[in-house]
């Protein structure tokens, strides 16, 4: 499967559609996820083009990973959570619905479930 640079990441990253962004660096872009199943539910995304992981470099999930580390750790510190969940989904049967590598990153806490 290839590449769609129509997908909505592409274009929150070109800026042709407003997001919340949380972070950025030089390969990574973090914003708010438009249907949050957890208060600070956010999105990690490489700043250059991969379909999802099975697509992607070995230095495109370095820096996804290193972020979402990063963000799970100041989320945690935000919202005073107990824990993060990372999720991640690949093509259609997998769950993917939008065709750009990300990884959903939700602070979790004791006996709160995610919302649906
Ligand atoms: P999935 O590919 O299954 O991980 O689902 C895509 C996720 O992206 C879903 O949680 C909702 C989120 N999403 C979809 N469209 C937009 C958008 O335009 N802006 C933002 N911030 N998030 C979006």
């Amino acid at each position: 499967m290839s590449y769609d640079s129509d997908n909505i990441f592409a274009k929150i990253l070109r800026g042709e559609i407003p997001s919340e962004k949380l972070y950025e660096d030089e390969d990574t872009f973090v914003f708010m996820d438009i249907m949050p199943r957890a208060d600070g539910h956010c999105l990690v995304i490489p700043k250059t083009p991969a379909r999802n992981m099975l697509d992607a470099s070995d230095e495109q999930l370095t820096a996804c990973l290193r972020t979402v580390r990063r963000m799970g750790h100041a989320l945690m510190r935000a919202f005073d959570a107990g824990g993060v969940t990372v999720q991640q989904f690949n093509e259609a049967p997998g769950g993917q619905e939008v065709f750009h590598l990300h990884y959903h990153v939700l602070p979790r806490h004791e006996g709160v479930s995610l919302r649906p």
